[in-house]
């Protein structure tokens, strides 16, 4: 079943859960299919004119269709309470500690990804309202000690492999969506929550940051790039913007 999805690659530590549960709906929804159409045709063929003119006042007698509902039912509810259910609550409840995280805050706006990197100091610097402009669309001060060596990318999100990233997200207008379909990734931008996504990149390579909420008229340029890095790859890509911190004008 899996292969005949067509899912996109699946590179994340909580990937192929995912795709389990996706492969059990999927089964599901095909019983669920060929068993109404069998009956449609059934019904169809049964009930044609020339057989059964005059209606049936009384409907279906006996109670297999209780049976087939309760199955169904019991289907749907063994989905959710095994499977869907402990998935979710690994994602929001068992978040990594920060330490042990590639630690970045995704701000979306109309219609871009803003990426904010906490630097090496490891502690993200002040954002405010008043600051954000055209050159700052965090609104990062520069001028607060702890932001001074803060890494600001626009649609480019570069993270290392191997590692649990944690993604603190929120929106500067409307409800966004990141989805990050190779990481297996979706989850609303909201203004004024900042909500803590997490996962753990298993293979590198570069994908598209996909907006998954209709939020506007350029909804559908709202797209970056986020690549999966090794660790020595990450790290020459953050001294190089370092570098470009200290010096903007170096070549
Ligand atoms: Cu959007």
């Amino acid at each position: 079943m899996l292969q005949w999805l067509g899912l996109p690659a699946a590179a994340s530590g909580h990937a192929a859960q995912m795709d389990h549960i996706m492969v059990l709906v999927h089964w599901l929804m095909l019983v669920l299919f060929v068993g109404w159409s069998l009956f449609f045709a059934y019904v169809l063929v049964r009930y044609r004119r020339g057989r059964q003119a005059v209606a049936n006042y009384h409907g279906l007698q006996g109670g297999w269709s209780t049976w087939v509902e309760g199955g169904v039912l019991v289907a749907e509810v063994v989905l959710l309470a095994f499977f869907s259910v402990p998935a979710w609550s690994a994602r929001v409840d068992d978040l990594p500690a920060e330490r042990d995280a590639t630690v970045v805050r995704v701000v979306a706006e109309q219609f871009a990804w803003n990426a904010h990197y906490p630097g090496p100091d490891k502690v993200f610097g002040r954002t405010a309202i008043d600051l954000v402009g055209p050159d700052n669309p965090l609104g990062l001060d520069r001028s607060d000690a702890k932001g001074k060596d803060d890494i600001t990318t626009i649609n480019q999100l570069n993270l290392p492999v191997g590692k649990p990233v944690l993604v603190f997200l929120s929106s500067k207008d409307v409800v966004h969506s990141f989805g990050l379909p190779q990481m297996r990734v979706k989850q609303d931008a909201i203004p004024g929550i900042e909500q803590p996504v997490w996962f753990t990149p298993t293979q590198t390579g570069e994908w598209d940051i996909a907006c998954s909420q209709l939020c506007g008229l350029g909804h559908y340029r709202m797209k970056g790039v986020y690549a999966i890095q090794t660790p020595a790859d990450y790290d020459a890509w953050l001294a190089e913007e370092a570098a470009y911190l200290s010096d903007p004008l170096a070549p």
